[in-house]
Formats: structure tokens, sequence, C-alpha cells
């Protein structure tokens, strides 16, 4: 990230990929303030085992494409709100990158969706993940499911005695 004032966001991404069982590092590394650290970060990264990135960085965010440019791992960015324009500065600064150099961006401060992308590209060699996705995917339906007969027994509550009795218009 590029400041540890977005560490609340990013730190949703080290708990989903916790949750999965994936290891990994939280950096704070600037293109702006350290750029010579982010280049090393990133040139090394294959060398240290290390299969995808995700950056998260605010404002005039150009961590996310910086990282990209110094290896061929996969870079997913996730563009932090910033106080005065919302985050559409961090998002159209992560996303709208040259042809050549992709970043695949999520939704402002979605540091969640970087994580489960991350777990999808891992998964793509991993059994394990695999499943653990499946199994993720079935939760998801069935918190759906759950809300769904909430929102329909909120629309027709059970009648009780006293509304049973109640008039119908016509
Ligand atoms: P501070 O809170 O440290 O002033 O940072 C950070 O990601 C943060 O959201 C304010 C915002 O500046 C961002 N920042 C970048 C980069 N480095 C820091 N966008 C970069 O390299 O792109």
């Amino acid at each position: 990230m590029g400041s540890d004032s977005d560490l609340p966001v990013m730190q949703q991404a080290a708990q989903l990929l916790a949750e999965f069982g994936v290891p990994c590092e939280l950096r704070v590394l600037s293109a702006h303030r350290s750029p010579e650290l982010v280049r090393e970060y990133a040139a090394g990264a294959i060398g240290r085992g290390l299969k995808v990135l995700i950056a998260g960085a605010g404002g005039a965010a150009h961590l996310a494409g910086v990282l990209a440019a110094h290896t061929s791992l996969p870079v997913i960015g996730v563009p932090i709100e910033s106080k005065s324009l919302k985050g559409l500065d961090s998002l159209l600064s992560t996303v709208q990158m040259p042809k050549g150099v992709p970043v695949a961006t999520v939704a402002i401060d979605n540091a969640a969706n970087a994580a489960l992308l991350a777990v999808q590209c891992l998964a793509l060699s991993d059994p394990r993940l695999q499943s653990a996705l499946a199994e993720y995917k079935r939760a998801l339906t069935q918190k759906t499911r759950q809300a769904d007969a909430r929102a329909r027994s909120a629309a027709s509550p059970p009648s009780s005695p006293a509304k049973a009795g109640t008039k119908r218009r016509g």
C-alpha cells in the first residue's frame, strides 16, 4: 500500500487471504515517496516466490502501475477512497493503464475482492483452493437465500387474528 493510512482498507485483503489459508505480506511502499524501494520490491517478487501482487493506493495512485511495470506477476489494484475526490482519482489512475501493462482493478476500497481475485489466480494450480472457492460460493448463495426468505416474510407477515378481519378495498 502507498501509505499506512491505507491499512484499515488493505487489512480486509489480509483477513480474507488468512481465511483461505494463503500467506501474504503487508508492506508500505510508495511509487512517489520511495520509488527505488518499489522497483526493488517488484523486481525481486518472483525470485522470492510471490505469485500475485495487490496494490492499494489513493489519490494519484500510481503504485499498482509502477509495480506492474517492474514485474510480470499479475498486479491487482485497489483504489483507496480519497478525501477530496472520494476515490474517483484513485480509481482512474489505477485502472487507466496503457496497453501492455495491465492492472486488474477492483472497486474503490474493495480490498476483499482483490484478495478473492488473487485466490482465484492461485486456485488455477491448487485444487485445495478450488474447493475452498466452491465452498465460498455455496456460502454466498446460502446467505442470499436467507436474505430472500427474510425479505419475503417482511413483505407478507403471517396473518394475525386481529388482521384476519381487515376489510379489503373493492
Ligand atoms: P498519506 O495518508 O500518507 O498522506 O497518503 C496513499 O496510498 C494514500 O492513500 C495519502 C494517500 O497517498 C497515497 N499514495 C499513493 C502513492 N503513494 C502514496 N497514491 C503511490 O505510489 O501511488
